[in-house]
């Protein structure tokens, strides 16, 4: 690569290069430094506040250093990279781990002792980056972290959201959204104003046939609006590697105002059409799992798309390959159909702009993509109407049903037989209007697809793309089991117990190889490792019930079982089960007698969780838990014997005070439903125990631990399909007759007036209960009595949790992408 400063000038410059701060001292100067000018701050007006953007700063500074390097280093060897494109990165706080990352957390905690602050009030300063939905953001932030770890050369591609994921509060025990704007003070990202790319939209297509006589296409007219890149140095644990994240920001794209309109007198149109171009960037669509199909959020995918693809096809073009090595140096990985437009694109820049013929550009374009698939849930495949994609992106249509009409032809000579077949599996639905379905599209121009963990992987072969299995073979659909990162969720989240697992590893190497874990079951029986390990566990269960009286007012007993269910909200991940279950068990203990009542194992469930704001059931659900929870905990009979506790606002850095803290969690999907799941894995790691149905990661959780060290429930997913039948047709549906007691007393007006809880109560008994909450009510409430009676031997329990610990190594994201990179990226 070519420096920018002439060869005489390097060494001045080489001199006062800047340099990372390496001891205690320097630490506190270059945070007395940027506080007094970076933030204008001094010594008379620091609070918290400052002290966090001072230290932010200086590791920032650290940061920005090896993220230069890496670039420069990797500009020159110029290797495959891997793109990784999703529209949630959940990345949670950033200093925290970037101090751990970089290793100079000890130093900096010394240096602001003596500054006159304490480390766990500065970092609770920082914000969340909340630029995610749930599971599929957090994999995301999750996989870039390992990415850097692993010295792979990566990129994340997303959109700079103003407004992240709602706050979530609760108002008389209802959901209120509080928009989340999170960038008044954003010390980790980086404008680039000099990397910026046009995106167009609307128009239409001219065609004309040059002197070869070619077709040639020409997208013409229409709007542009500008991507302007904002960049986030991504750090390894323990290595030099940063990566890049880079967040597109939309703004108009002539400048800052609209001259033409300015000076015949439209100035308030101008700047309205400057905040119309904004919208694009401004805010993360809030439903996980469910898609709606709203204009502005096809806009962002292809603003996104367009601006990625154009930044990934400029840095190959530098390097003066020919275009079939395209496939050589880039993997593009499509975090669900979210980024499927990338497909089209591609072909487009391909054959419009770069006049590749189809065949040769097809070629490129389904060895470049990988497609990972995170849900077989129906209303979250994302499907496009044709009139709005014609109207938006009038090109991409073209291309798509060409594409259809190549993958029909092939499909027609193959399967002369089954006529059937070309409807089912065509990109475009026969609906009115007709739909474009996504992920059809994506499994065409792809050539891996992955499921998310094994059941899901062995599900969407025999459910959504059974056809394309049968087309294709089976080589083509893989499965990634997912993983966490050890570094935030044990490391940064448990400090404590990391460092106990250190002290008998010799070292800290497990969190760079979480497979090590497995030594330390060898300490299983060592008396001074179990009561060191069960005191970390009651610590944060300490913790958690500080913050607990904190943040809602409730005081819990850190001696109590903490049962622990926190996701977002959503009828197929079953809170609705969870809560009935509570007031089962609030209807028994008030059964008893006070001589009963002393020999029960006191327990407190947690719940927490958004649900989508349009999303009427689920909000219901956390409508009910907050009125179970005000009549349980008031309740002088029960007392510490049950308490019922609505964490507010679920977020990552509350999940690192969360998940440290349980003694059971739960996991309990409708068999089949939850791809995978990922908190099942922090919880575990943690040292709590599971309460789950045999469902996504759950099961291999099962099979790495043993199924001694979990507590399995409900039916399986090969009978779900029967059972629901059988709810419909059969005529002989029942309640379970323990679920109808839950019923009549919310019918009674127990938690409120009942009307507000019919919508669910019916859901379940007058319109077929979808989610078996029915059918596995029995089996769920017998296994937390099982639950209760293991609690009771402490020592027993005590064991189960570390053998699990030792044994969860498998479900570190680093194997993820090493697997990830070796079957799918072919990177090194
Ligand atoms: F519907 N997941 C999510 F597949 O968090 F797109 N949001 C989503 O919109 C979707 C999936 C989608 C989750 C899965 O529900 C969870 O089981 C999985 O562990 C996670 O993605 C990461 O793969």
């Amino acid at each position: 690569v070519e420096a920018s400063i002439p060869e005489g000038q390097r060494a001045a410059w080489k001199k006062f290069s800047a340099t990372e701060f390496k001891t205690k001292d320097e630490f506190e100067s270059e945070v007395v430094k940027h506080i007094e000018t970076t933030l204008a701050r001094s010594l008379f007006n620091c609070d918290e506040a400052a002290a966090y953007g001072g230290v932010a700063l200086a590791f920032r500074d650290r940061l920005v250093i090896e993220w230069n390097r890496t670039q420069q280093r990797q500009s020159s060897a110029d290797p495959k990279r891997v793109y990784y494109l999703s529209l949630e990165f959940l990345m949670g706080r950033a200093l925290d781990n970037a101090m751990l990352n970089v290793g100079m957390k000890d130093v900096a905690k010394e240096g602001l002792g003596e500054l006159g602050f304490r480390m766990e009030d500065v970092i609770s300063q920082e914000r969340d980056a909340a630029l995610g939905n749930g599971g599929l953001g957090r994999l995301a932030a999750c996989f870039l972290d390992s990415l850097a770890t692993l010295n792979y050369p990566a990129w994340g591609y997303a959109l700079r959201y103003k407004y992240g994921i709602f706050k979530q509060e609760i108002v008389d025990g209802y959901q209120v959204e509080v928009p989340d704007y999170w960038l008044d003070f954003n010390p980790w990202e980086f404008p680039r104003h000099d990397v910026t790319v046009d995106v167009q939209f609307y128009g239409h297509v001219r065609k004309y046939m040059d002197e070869s006589g070619k077709q040639i296409s020409v997208w013409e007219d229409g709007e542009l609006v500008t991507a302007v890149a904002y960049d986030a140095p991504i750090p390894g644990f323990g290595t030099r590697t940063t990566n890049n994240l880079r967040l597109w920001s939309s703004k108009a794209s002539h400048g800052e105002f609209d001259f033409t309109k300015f000076n015949s007198g439209e100035y308030e149109a101008s700047v309205a059409e400057q905040q119309r171009a904004e919208t694009i960037s401004a805010v993360l669509y809030p439903n996980d799992s469910l898609e709606r199909g709203k204009e502005l959020r096809l806009k962002q995918q292809y603003f996104w798309c367009a601006a990625s693809l154009f930044d990934i096809v400029r840095r190959f073009k530098k390097s003066r390959k020919a275009w079939k090595e395209f496939p050589n140096q880039v993997a593009i990985q499509l975090n669900d159909t979210h980024p499927t437009l990338a497909i089209p694109e591609l072909m487009r820049i391909l054959l419009d702009q770069e006049g590749l013929e189809w065949d040769e550009a097809w070629s490129i374009v389904q060895k470049t993509f990988g497609y990972t698939n995170h849900t077989v849930l129906p209303e979250a495949l994302e499907k496009w109407s044709v009139p709005l994609v014609q109207h938006l992106l009038p090109r991409h249509l073209q291309i798509i049903y060409d594409i259809n009409l190549n993958f029909m032809h092939y499909v027609e000579r193959n399967f002369p037989k089954d006529r059937e077949m070309l409807g089912r599996v065509s990109i475009i639905e026969e609906s009115t209007p007709k739909m474009v379905r996504m992920a059809y599209l994506a499994v065409i121009g792809s050539h891996k697809v992955n499921g998310v963990a094994e059941l899901h992987s062995d599900l969407i072969k025999t459910t959504i793309f059974k056809d394309f299995v049968k087309i294709y073979g089976p080589d083509k659909f893989t499965n990634v089991t997912n993983g966490i990162t050890p570094r935030r969720w044990l490391h940064q989240a448990n400090p404590r117990l990391s460092e106990l697992i250190a002290s008998k590893l010799g070292g800290y190497d497990f969190l760079r190889d979480l497979t090590l874990l497995h030594k330390i079951e060898a300490y299983v029986d060592d008396k001074e490792f179990r009561k060191e390990f069960q005191e970390i566990k009651y610590a944060n269960k300490v913790r958690l019930a500080k913050y607990t009286k904190e943040a809602h007012g409730i005081s819990v007993n850190p001696s109590s079982l903490f049962d622990i269910q926190v996701k977002r909200i959503h009828e197929y991940k079953r809170q609705q089960l969870n809560i009935f279950g509570v007031i089962y068990r609030y209807l028994e203990l008030k059964d008893m007698s006070p001589e009963e009542r002393k020999k029960v194992q006191p327990r407190v469930s947690f719940f927490g969780g958004k649900a989508a704001p349009g999303y009427w059931m689920a909000k219901t659900i956390i409508h009910l838990i907050n009125q179970v929870g005000a009549v349980v905990n008031n309740d002088k009979d029960i007392g510490d014997l049950l308490k019922v506790v609505f964490l507010e606002d679920y977020n990552v850095s509350k999940a690192e005070i969360i998940c440290p803290a349980s003694d059971i969690s739960e996991h309990i999907s409708t068999a089949g439903t939850e791809a995978s799941g990922t908190s099942n894995m922090k919880f575990v790691l943690n040292g709590g125990l599971v309460i789950g149905t045999c469902d996504g990661a759950n099961i291999e959780i099962t099979r790495e631990i043993g199924e001694d060290n979990i507590f399995l429930f409900g039916n399986l997913s090969e009978d779900v399909e029967d059972l629901r039948h059988a709810h419909t047709y059969s005529g002989d549906f029942a309640i379970d007759p323990k679920l109808e007691r839950v019923f009549a007393v919310i019918r009674a007006g127990r938690f409120g007036d009942a009307a507000q809880f019919s919508a669910l109560v019916n859901s379940i008994v007058e319109h077929g209960d979808y989610y078996l909450v029915s059918d596995d009510f029995a089996s769920y409430i017998d296994t937390q009595k099982l639950i209760d009676a293991a609690y009771k031997d402490q020592e027993a329990w005590l064991t189960k949790t570390i053998t699990s610990v030792s044994r969860m190594g498998f479900f570190s994201s680093d194997r993820c992408i090493d697997e990830y990179a070796e079957m799918i990226w072919n990177v090194e």
